[in-house]
């Protein structure tokens, strides 16, 4: 499924650019445009999920398969390993979770700290 009213899915279609990280059949990651961290980038299915609330339970591989990808990107892109180093993984949901872009997204970010506040 594609939206054509969402900006993630224009990205995915390489209408709008974006600096891409990754890409596969069902996944594709880019830098976020307003990085919180010196890594910063955002993991997205292919399929458009609007957020987590719709998540289905055919959908628990494909968030698998992200989630497992993230750590080996977050190094590509620079973060340190574990346990001195790391990430940090987001996903917003619904107004009241500071989402803003409604096509499911994995938040991803590291590098040297202090960049985050904890919490
Ligand atoms: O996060 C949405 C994120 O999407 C936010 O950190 C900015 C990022 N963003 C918005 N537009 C772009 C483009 N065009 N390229 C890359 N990144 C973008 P949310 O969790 O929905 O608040």
């Amino acid at each position: 499924m594609h939206d054509s009213n969402c900006l993630f899915c224009k990205i995915i279609a390489g209408q709008i650019p974006s600096r891409k990280v990754y890409e596969d059949e069902e996944i594709f990651a880019f830098h976020d445009i307003h990085p919180w961290a010196p890594v910063h980038f955002l993991m997205v299915p292919k399929l458009h999920i609007p957020s987590m609330a719709q998540v289905q339970p055919e959908h628990i591989g494909l968030l698998g398969r992200m989630m497992a990808l993230a750590p080996r990107l977050a190094l590509e892109q620079g973060c340190n390993p574990y346990p001195e180093g790391g990430f940090r993984m987001v996903v917003n949901t619904g107004l009241e979770g500071g989402q803003e872009i409604h096509h499911l997204h994995l938040h991803v970010m590291g590098g040297p700290r202090p960049w985050f506040k904890k919490g």
